[in-house]
């Protein structure tokens, strides 16, 4: 498990630019961060996509339909879990996260709340592709992927996820996907550049992780946070810019950082509804249906074969 994480992070701090995976952003305190991030004024997606599921509660639910076996990929504190439950009622739960500690404190969490409810905590990376335990029942299966996480993935790599999502479902099946719309400019970026600076100390702290998982030495208080929005490629960029030439060492290896040289850590691409049922349609979910809230912001997807 160390090793490839090791040449994982190390390849991409060694590129020119340099970048590493948003999926490091979520140790135990990055978890907690971006728990915080989900709280602040500027960054609507997390209650807009609450407030669609809750607005749209009836027509979701007669969608869906109960006694699903649901699993959530990225499942986090499972807080939409939660509200999910509540409307579909499934039979079982299983959680993916990369954060095992934190989803583990979140499904027992959930089982205290729904006591009928099978609800399992399975850690992992799921870009990795996910193997469920034997006795998940195949039939009526629904993936939940909110919080537009899809948009982590650059487009060709989103299909292929989309392309995993659609190999866990039987033809019964279907995906409830979040999905993040194109919008001003100064909402996005204020949604990843808040006032706070919560965002600014959650793209940090990766550097405090990657130490921990390779033992290098960043100094946290060297890099900068930035955020902006690309408009050719639709994506917010989150970035780490190193405040003055620095070097920076782990075991077996090291590379050096001039002033103003930046870190790539995050795109998170933000789709027109038709361009990503379009992907769905490749990914082999022929069918959607999509509830979004009044200013456009933002979807909930229900996709099936
Ligand atoms: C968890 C990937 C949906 O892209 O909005 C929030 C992560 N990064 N603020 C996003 C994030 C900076 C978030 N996702």
């Amino acid at each position: 498990m160390l090793l490839p994480r090791y040449s994982d992070i190390t390849h991409g701090l060694t590129q020119r630019p340099a970048r590493i995976s948003p999926k490091y952003f979520y140790d135990q305190h990055g978890s907690q961060l971006f728990e915080a991030i989900t709280r602040l004024p500027e960054y609507y997606p997390t209650r807009t996509e609450m407030a669609l599921m809750q607005t749209h509660a009836d027509s979701i639910a007669g969608t869906v339909g109960p006694g699903r076996t649901l699993i959530e990929l990225g499942a986090g504190n499972c807080q939409k879990a939660r509200t999910l439950c509540r409307l579909v009622q499934p039979a079982c739960f299983v959680g993916v996260d990369i954060s095992a500690d934190f989803l583990e404190q979140a499904v027992q969490g959930l089982r205290d709340d729904f006591p009928a409810l099978d609800a399992r905590a399975l850690a992992g990376d799921m870009t990795l592709g996910v193997a469920l335990p034997d006795d998940i029942p195949r039939t009526g299966r629904l993936v939940f992927y909110p919080g537009s996480s899809i948009g982590n993935f650059d487009p060709p790599h989103a299909l292929e996820l989309l392309g995993h999502m659609r190999e866990l479902v039987d033809d019964d099946g279907g995906l409830l996907i979040g999905i993040d719309l194109p919008k001003d400019v100064a909402v996005l970026e204020a949604a990843y550049d808040d006032a706070a600076g919560v965002t600014a100390e959650f793209n940090r702290n990766v550097l405090r992780h990657v130490n921990r998982l390779i033992g290098s030495d960043f100094d946290v208080g060297q890099w900068q946070h930035r955020a902006f929005f690309n408009p050719e490629a639709s994506r917010i960029e989150m970035h780490l810019e190193a405040t003055s030439d620095t070097e920076v060492c782990w075991p077996g290896g090291g590379r050096r950082f001039e002033q103003g040289e930046r870190i790539h850590t995050e795109n998170s691409y933000k789709y027109p509804l038709p361009v990503f049922t379009d992907m769905l349609a490749r990914a082999g979910f022929a069918q959607a249906q999509a509830w979004t809230d009044e200013r456009g912001w933002f979807a909930v997807v229900h996709a099936r074969p």
